[in-house]
């Protein structure tokens, strides 16, 4: 390995860093001092060293891990907290020929994603884990950490962290290193130039061990969080040195690197992805479209993209939940994303539901909508922009009044409130209602005769499947949804 100071960038970064957006202009994204930059450069100059770039999958979670990606010119995943372990097992193991990378915090690995990562060095997964412990909850300003010292003080432990309510520090590297699995692990700080080199020798050492898939290795970086220490550069090194380290103590715990042969990933049992969404969809035919389902109809054959706004307590959300659950039922891809927030407080609520026969690459609709479906004069506002021209528009007459529109727009006013109460005595039963107005607009739209008797039994079998243990639910519901086909 070389010992040389390498001066100038890695080819393994970007070539150009983008700073971070925002007010102020001059940051990067990780704050002056801190460790994630030291072992950044480390990590990419052991995979230049290496040789593996072009097949590293660098897998970083929630916190200032997460950042990663915008330095690395590898495979990059950001994925949510604590997960970064399961993910890397999963990559390894559909990508045999990849190095996997996972790259985290402590209040990640050690907290949140505490027990995957343990299963991860338990199964021995071919994988290196850089695990940044900074003694605190870095990228949301400062809250104490599993490996927060005791009686250091934190946003969450004002007092300083108590161990008889708060426990002790967690030495991840030693509970690793009762695991018989791991062949790697070592804990280096960055303090001094003398440590760095320590630290690069054992990032060298990590990547080596992933190149020739010896196992599971894990390096612990203790690092420095000047910002939410609120210490100086010197400040924090000195607290690492004097405070930390009594807890962490450096070195190599455990070194079977020499006793392992280079080993190979297994060989993924399944490959193919016909062969993978048959096992996953048993009941799918060969085009992707439940063989017993008759939906000849052209109405079906484009995305349904539906957005559904109306107030908190209108059932707007579960009129998404009704009509996703039933183009599941026919075995269709769907997607349903609600908009929580104020609505819980009787607020606006509004959810978007896509339905295709296709793979839906994002559930959310901000454009190219052909549904709206609006209960209140603020949805209306808010979600027809997103409406083609050529979409259909449901809205409630007595609540909306509606702009000048597109003529090739169709648009169907209706009080379905005010159906729901009429007919069944309460205005809950208002997302049926509109799910029978549904279900008459798509007749309109050239829905054939045996998929409206398909539609109607999607619904029965949607509100089975919701309402089945409440007595009289069932019969209400279909009736709600009657009403809403009558009322066209
Ligand atoms: C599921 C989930 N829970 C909580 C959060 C909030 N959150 C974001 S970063 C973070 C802490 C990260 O700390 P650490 O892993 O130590 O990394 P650092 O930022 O210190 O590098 C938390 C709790 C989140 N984004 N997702
Ligand atoms: S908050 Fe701490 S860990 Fe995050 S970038 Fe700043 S110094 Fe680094």
């Amino acid at each position: 390995m070389s010992e040389k100071v390498k001066f100038g960038r890695s080819k393994v970064f970007f070539d150009t860093f983008h700073r971070r957006p925002g007010p102020i202009k001059k940051n990067m994204h990780y704050c002056p001092g801190c460790g994630h930059g030291i072992l950044h450069k480390l990590i990419a100059e052991a995979i230049e060293y290496h040789g593996i770039q072009e097949d590293t999958n660098l897998i970083a979670p929630v916190g200032c891990a997460v950042f990663a990606y915008y330095y690395f010119n590898v495979g990059s995943i950001s994925v949510p907290h604590g997960r970064a372990p399961a993910v890397a097992t999963g990559v390894s193991r559909a990508k045999p020929e990849s190095f996997v990378i996972s790259y985290q915090g402590d209040g990640d690995l050690a907290a949140i994603g505490f027990n995957e990562f343990l299963q991860a060095a338990n199964r021995g997964e071919k994988m290196t884990v850089f695990f940044v412990n900074n003694s605190n909850y870095g990228m949301t300003g400062g809250q104490m950490a599993p490996t927060t010292l005791p009686g250091q003080k934190t946003t969450t432990s004002p007092y300083g962290r108590n161990p008889e309510t708060e426990g002790y520090p967690t030495p991840v590297c030693e509970i690793v290193n009762a695991l018989t699995a791991p062949v790697y692990i070592e804990r280096v700080a960055l303090t001094t130039p003398g440590r760095v080199a320590n630290a690069k020798k054992a990032v060298y050492k990590a990547i080596q061990n992933l190149k020739e898939r010896k196992g599971f290795s894990l390096v612990e970086v203790v690092a420095p969080c000047p910002v939410n220490l609120k210490m100086s550069a010197d400040q924090v090194n000195e607290f690492i040195e004097k405070q930390m380290l009594n807890y962490f103590p450096l070195g190599c715990l455990r070194d079977k690197t020499a006793d392992m042969e280079p080993g190979k990933l297994p060989a993924p049992v399944i490959r193919d992805e016909e062969s993978v969404r048959k096992i996953l969809f048993p009941v799918r035919s060969e085009n992707g479209v439940a063989a017993d389902f008759r939906n000849s109809s052209a109405v079906f054959d484009q995305e349904l993209r539906v957005k559904i706004g109306g107030f908190g307590g209108q059932g707007v959300l579960s009129l998404g939940v009704m009509l996703a659950n039933m183009a599941r039922l026919r075995n269709f891809n769907v997607s349903w994303m609600p908009s929580y927030g104020p609505e819980q407080r009787g607020g606006s609520a509004c959810c978007a539901v896509t339905v295709s026969r296709n793979t839906i690459p994002s559930p959310i609709i901000d454009r190219g909508g052909n549904l709206l479906i609006a209960m209140t004069q603020a949805a209306l506002d808010k979600y027809l922009p997103e409406l083609r021209d050529d979409g259909v528009l449901i809205y409630d007459h007595t609540a909306v009044k509606l702009p000048q529109l597109p003529e090739t727009m169709q648009t169907y006013g209706i009080d379905a409130l005010a159906i729901a109460d009429e007919k069944l005595g309460s205005s809950k039963f208002a997302n049926s209602v509109l799910l029978g107005v549904l279900a008459a607009v798509l007749a309109k739209n050239g829905m054939n005769e045996a998929d409206k008797a398909d539609f109607d039994k999607a619904f029965a079998e949607a509100v089975e499947e919701k309402f089945g243990k409440k007595p009289g639910a069932v019969e209400a519901n279909i009736k709600a949804y009657e009403a809403g086909k009558a009322a066209l």
